[in-house]
């Protein structure tokens, strides 16, 4: 949640990619495929108007925090798509969605903390599984 009430849609970038399997590359193949819904390779605005949207009213629910508006949210998703769609093609293609992962600072620094985390809880399971 930040300061202006809008909910921070790297938070729910962190908790697919943490609680997923796999290294950081196959982290970022499987969420394009979470984002491109119909299959064709490519990321339309729509499509990821309907993850953000589906991802914001979860992680609302799932944390009790209260819902943004729908217009709030399609304006976010227009100012994200901008943002993904480095050769404003209309378009996100898996490269342009692997740069702004790799390059996007708060999900690093997301990603870094939460891994930890998980790399913490997976020392304990494997602990647990030696006896
Ligand atoms: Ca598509
Ligand atoms: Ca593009």
């Amino acid at each position: 949640m930040n300061d202006d009430g809008k909910v921070d849609i790297y938070q729910v970038f962190i908790a697919m990619a943490v609680f997923s399997a796999g290294n950081f590359d196959d982290k970022i193949k499987s969420l394009f495929c979470v984002f491109d819904l119909d299959g064709n390779g490519d990321i339309e605005r729509k499509e990821l108007s309907c993850f953000i949207m589906s991802g914001v009213f979860g992680l609302c629910k799932m944390t009790g925090l209260p819902q943004p508006s729908t217009m709030g949210i399609q304006t976010y998703t227009v100012a994200v798509f901008k943002e993904i769609d480095d050769d404003q093609s209309g378009i996100v293609d898996y490269l342009e969605f692997e740069k702004w992962i790799k390059n996007s600072d708060p999900i690093q620094e997301f990603l870094l903390k939460f891994t930890g985390v998980q790399t913490f809880e997976r020392s304990v399971r494997r602990k647990n599984e030696e006896f």
